[in-house]
């Protein structure tokens, strides 16, 4: 999804950390009717331009954990927006978490959102989940997806342990990761099924996986 004329100023307000500045114009872009997957596109964007101030070290640890509070309050304003209540019998289940090691959840809880929205259950294990954790939930629910989240490089060695420990209990349902820096390699290294740097190609994945297609391993 590329970004529309009124990308900039938002971009340019979460990248500068302008918290008051963001939640305006996150507000009045709903009041315009505004496409909600349009404004978390333009944050991601403003998001991963924090990140890299903070690798040139022109941002510090204060500045992700402000970046990370401003994308929390954007979600809240978008949340009901986007969260059509879905009805009648889930589409499909999906157990979802970020894996052991790593706290990043803005991500995964817009999958989550997104999942939901389109009829799946969804159980959300939350952040640093352990392998075994996984494991033990899959056993219990018999998820028909498994989804993981990481963002960090170190993420993709605890991400290669949860995918072994889940097939050597027999686990035959799909497994998707996702996070920003996900590709095709990191994807075969941790032995996943399908892999998505962006929510909704994740949830579009999910969706033909439950209707019985056959979907792109990723992108
Ligand atoms: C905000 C942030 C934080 C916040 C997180 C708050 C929170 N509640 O999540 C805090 C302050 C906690 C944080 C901490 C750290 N962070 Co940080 N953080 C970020 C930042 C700026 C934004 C991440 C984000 O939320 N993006 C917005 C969301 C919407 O995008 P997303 O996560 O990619 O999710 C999308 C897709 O990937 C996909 N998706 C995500 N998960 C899944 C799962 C499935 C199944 C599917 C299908 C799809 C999917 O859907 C989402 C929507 O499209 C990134 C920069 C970046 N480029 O990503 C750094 C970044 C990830 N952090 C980084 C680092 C280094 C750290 C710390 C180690 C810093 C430190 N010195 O302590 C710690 C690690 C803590 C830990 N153990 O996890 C590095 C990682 C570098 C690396 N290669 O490993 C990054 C890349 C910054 C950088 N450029 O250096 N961080």
């Amino acid at each position: 999804m590329s970004h529309s004329d009124n990308s900039a100023p938002l971009i340019a307000a979460i990248s500068d950390l302008q918290e008051e500045r963001a939640l305006a114009l996150v507000r009045r872009r709903l009041e315009d009717g505004d496409d909600p997957l349009m404004i978390i596109q333009d944050c991601k964007e403003g998001m991963r331009q924090v990140g890299a101030h903070y690798e040139k070290s022109e941002y510090f640890l204060a500045g992700l954990i402000m970046a990370g509070e401003i994308f929390r309050e954007v979600m809240e304003l978008l949340h009901p927006v986007v969260a059509v209540q879905a009805s009648g019998r889930a589409f499909g289940r999906v157990l979802l978490g970020t894996v052991e090691g790593d706290i990043h959840d803005l991500g995964k809880n817009i999958v989550n959102m997104l999942l939901g929205c389109r009829s799946f259950a969804v159980y959300d294990l939350g952040v640093n989940v352990p392998a075994a954790q996984f494991a033990d939930q899959v056993d219990e629910l018999q998820p028909d997806i498994v989804g993981l989240s990481g963002l960090l490089t170190s993420s993709y060695d605890a991400m290669r342990e949860t995918v072994s420990l889940l097939r050597s209990r027999g686990l035959k349902a799909p497994i998707i990761v996702g996070g920003g820096q996900i590709t095709e390699e990191v994807s075969r290294y941790v032995g996943a099924d399908y892999w998505a740097t962006d929510a909704v190609v994740g949830v579009d994945i999910c969706q033909r996986l439950m209707s019985g297609e056959d979907p792109d391993h990723g992108s």
